[in-house]
């Protein structure tokens, strides 16, 4: 990956005049650094930050040096509906405009909760009705999961929080080997400028303890997805973030089991059902700003 880039590099890849891109600079639309000589550098977190905020045209994606960003994804073809399109990349194996795609879509101005709730969402989604055999369905099913981890993962390096951004930690429960929910959680979070420890699928609740113990989150997410881990640690989940609430943070319980798990007789304060990337987001942004 590219660390800096030129202003006439942003300016190409978005289109416009260098002294346009150099005059947006000047006016503060854009931060940039002066190399020894004075010349503007801009980093790569931050062209990517305005290209997506200002929904600018993409003309020569490739120039900014992004993996897989060459300038082979049909651009034209974007108007297709990108979950069908995800899934097909997906299940043909085409790892490289998989991962291309979801890079594109975040610059051209989708949130990364919106990709998550909706073209990654339904394109697991379809692949797990695919009604394959049982080994196949677990070899495409583990394949496309991969796929998106890496491509969560090429996002969330883009966003780099702030020395002083606030703490978020979460994980899935033991027992449950879902990759994909808690790091969308994560890489939602980094998005909003929170310094977010996914402690991944799997996670005893003695851990989870022990990250917030020291740690002291503004922010836990827990992600229930697995029915059998959600009912047999049920009792155990309950007690940890009845704790963690107690303690003065906020708890957020997703996941298609989230009621298993964040159901209470009585509403409590700071514990949030979410079933959505989108809620996750509105919340943290809340927080955030509180
Ligand atoms: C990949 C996959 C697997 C992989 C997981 C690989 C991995 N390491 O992650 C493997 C092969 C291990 C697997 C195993 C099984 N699986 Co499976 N699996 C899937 C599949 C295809 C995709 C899961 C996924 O990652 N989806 C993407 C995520 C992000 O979408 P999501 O879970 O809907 O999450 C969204 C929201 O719920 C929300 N959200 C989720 N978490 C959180 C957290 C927070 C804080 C917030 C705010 C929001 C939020 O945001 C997300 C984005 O919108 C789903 C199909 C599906 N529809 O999801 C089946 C599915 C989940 N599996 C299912 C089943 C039945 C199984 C098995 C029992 C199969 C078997 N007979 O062995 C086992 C059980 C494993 C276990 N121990 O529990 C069923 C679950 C049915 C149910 N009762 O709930 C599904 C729905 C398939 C189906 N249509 O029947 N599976």
């Amino acid at each position: 990956m590219k660390a800096v880039l030129s202003p006439r590099e942003l300016a190409q890849v978005i289109g416009v005049s260098e002294s346009s891109l150099k005059r947006w600079a000047d006016a503060g639309l854009l931060d940039v650094s002066r190399t020894a000589g004075g010349h503007r550098r801009i980093s790569l977190p931050e062209a990517v930050r305005f290209i997506h905020e200002t929904r600018a045209t993409l003309v020569r994606p490739d120039v900014l040096g992004l993996p897989d960003i060459d300038g082979s994804l049909d651009l034209a073809e974007e108007g297709r509906d990108p979950g069908e399109r995800l899934y097909q990349f997906l299940v043909d194996g085409q790892a490289r405009s998989a991962r291309a795609m979801i890079l594109t879509l975040y610059l051209g101005g989708r949130t990364v909760a919106e990709i998550c709730d909706e073209p990654i969402r339904f394109a697991l989604g379809r692949i797990g009705e695919a009604g394959h055999d049982r080994h196949e369905a677990i070899y495409l099913e583990h394949r496309a999961t991969d796929v998106c981890v890496q491509a969560l993962s090429q996002l969330r390096l883009l966003f780099q929080p702030p020395a002083a951004a606030p703490v978020a930690v979460g994980c899935a429960p033991a027992g449950d080997p879902y990759l994909l929910p808690s790091m969308m959680a994560a890489t939602i979070l980094a998005a909003e400028g929170w310094n977010a420890i996914n402690l991944g699928p799997d996670t005893p609740e003695g851990a989870l303890r022990h990250a917030v113990k020291s740690q002291k989150p503004g922010l836990v997410w827990l992600s229930a997805t697995s029915e059998a881990a959600a009912t047999a640690r049920r009792d155990a989940l309950i007690a940890v973030t009845d704790e963690i609430v107690s303690a003065g943070m906020t708890v957020v319980v997703g996941g298609r089991c989230r009621a298993v798990v964040g159901e209470r007789t009585r509403p409590q304060r700071r514990l949030f059902l979410a079933a959505t990337m989108g809620e996750l987001a509105a919340l943290a942004r809340g927080l955030h700003v509180a």
